[in-house]
């Protein structure tokens, strides 16, 4: 095909259209983004260790264009042509999260890039969720919802046609690529005008705040975008002389020398004007900021101790106590890079520096790494965490649904429901970790 576009242009295109018209549509937004970007700055400036890391790991560069936003939507051919359009953007399905758990009524994946150039370019993610209808119990407004989301159609008649011509021509021109991401970005614009009236809206916000604002617009507008920062309990903490109001708690893991995972925090939902069918007018709270700080991704071994020490935890009533106790709690949680090689808790990614490279035919398949770490001839960098934490966005979840939502259950995990309404698997985030640890650890001849 001539003067094709690929995968990682068209997301890097799409992930800038969607910032700036996420900028027009939630100024704090803006502001955040400034935040953000001067204290990564300053810590850069304070960090030269840091800033040499991340220059060599290529993650400097990705810094800056760093986001992940999150969607909700209704139906099952919804998500399915969905994951069709974030294909094309090179963005995956990773990991299936039931946030069912904590009493809201949607099971979730990202999408995601999956490789290592890819991620290098541009790691935009999606965090996707798909309404539990089921999980309803008033049988009358269940029927009502899904006669309400049988009648839209969130994609642009344009959009559904390239979506066509990529899957028989295998690619897009220049050309149809720019179109392509003018017309999927439609479907994540805020709409004013809801699909219904104003009675239908309030009898689904009162069974879940969710399900109102899932069911009631004619898209799948974004609810917030989040950049990525390099110091989160800096950024909380001056918040509120930018104007913003933070959540109270920064969830996930303790502050770390060798950070963890991932830790976010938010800001609340903005109440907005709506315009229900009837000519009511009334508000609606969708959108909210949010930042995160990520760290290295945990093996297996490594997460179920996090997850251990987590549900330990419990939650403070202030961010400062509930940070305190959290280091204290993670304590037994080794926190150097050596430690959490030795003990295979986390995934690294290991180079030849320039004297590992002169002494490449001495290294072995399956020599121990470490010594030839100490002697210089390998380096080993954390991989950082890709994905996001269940008990992490139920928190966000939950400060954005007003804290009157209580936690409830809403039954067992359904991985395969989840997967028949998406047409395909999600991918597992700890093979995709272990894969690029050994594709490293090939590179150097380690095995
Ligand atoms: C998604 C909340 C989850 C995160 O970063 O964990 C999330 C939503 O509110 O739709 O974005
Ligand atoms: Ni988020």
């Amino acid at each position: 095909m001539v003067n094709t576009i690929t995968a990682d242009d068209i997301r890097e295109r799409f992930s800038q259209a969607m910032s700036a018209m996420y900028q027009q549509e939630v100024p704090q937004y803006g502001t955040l983004l400034e935040l953000v970007a001067d204290v990564n700055l300053s810590v850069l400036e304070n960090n030269p260790r840091l800033h040499q890391q991340l220059a060599n790991t290529d993650e400097l560069a990705r810094l800056n264009v760093e986001r992940h936003g999150a969607i909700r939507v209704g139906t099952a051919a919804e998500l399915a042509t969905l994951r069709q359009i974030f294909a094309i953007m090179g963005m995956f399905p990773v990991s299936y999260y039931d946030l069912s758990q904590a009493g809201v009524p949607v099971h979730s994946t990202a999408f995601r890039p999956i490789d290592d150039a890819a991620l290098a370019r541009n790691p935009f993610r999606i965090f996707t969720s798909l309404l539990r209808l089921e999980l309803i119990e008033n049988t009358s407004l269940r029927a009502k919802a899904a006669e309400i989301l049988q009648k839209r159609d969130i994609f642009t008649p344009a959009c559904r046609q390239l979506i066509s011509l990529h899957q028989r021509n295998g690619g897009l021109t220049e050309q149809q690529g720019a179109e392509f991401v003018r017309q999927a970005l439609e479907t994540f614009r805020w709409h004013r005008e809801a699909t219904v009236d104003e009675e239908t809206y309030h009898a689904l916000h009162n069974e879940h705040r969710l399900i109102a604002d899932v069911v009631c617009f004619p898209g799948c507008h974004i609810n917030h975008l989040t950049p990525r920062t390099l110091d989160i309990d800096r950024v909380q903490s001056l918040m509120p002389e930018y104007g913003i109001t933070p959540k109270v708690l920064i969830e996930g893991p303790p502050r770390r020398d060798v950070p963890l995972l991932l830790r976010q925090t938010s800001f609340k939902a903005l109440d907005e004007p709506v315009q229900f069918k009837g000519d009511h007018t009334g508000t609606h709270t969708a959108r909210f900021g949010e930042i995160e700080q990520r760290g290295v991704a945990l093996t297996p071994k490594g997460r179920a101790l996090y997850d251990q020490l987590l549900a330990n935890a419990g939650t403070g009533k202030d961010n400062l106590t509930h940070q305190l106790h959290l280091q204290d709690v993670f304590r037994p949680f080794p926190d150097s890079e050596m430690l959490l090689r030795r003990e295979q808790l986390a995934y690294f990614r290991y180079r030849l520096t320039p004297s590992g490279e002169a002494h490449r035919q001495a290294i072995r398949p399956g020599d121990d790494p470490q010594p030839l770490i100490e002697r210089g001839w390998i380096s080993a960098t954390p991989i950082i965490y890709e994905d996001f934490l269940p008990v992490s966005a139920a928190g966000i979840f939950q400060s954005n649904l007003g804290n009157e939502t209580q936690a409830r259950s809403h039954g067992n995990a359904s991985k395969t429901q989840f997967e028949t309404a998406l047409g395909c698997e999600v991918l597992d985030e700890f093979t995709l970790y272990q894969q690029t640890e050994d594709r490293s650890k090939r590179r150097c001849g380690l095995v």
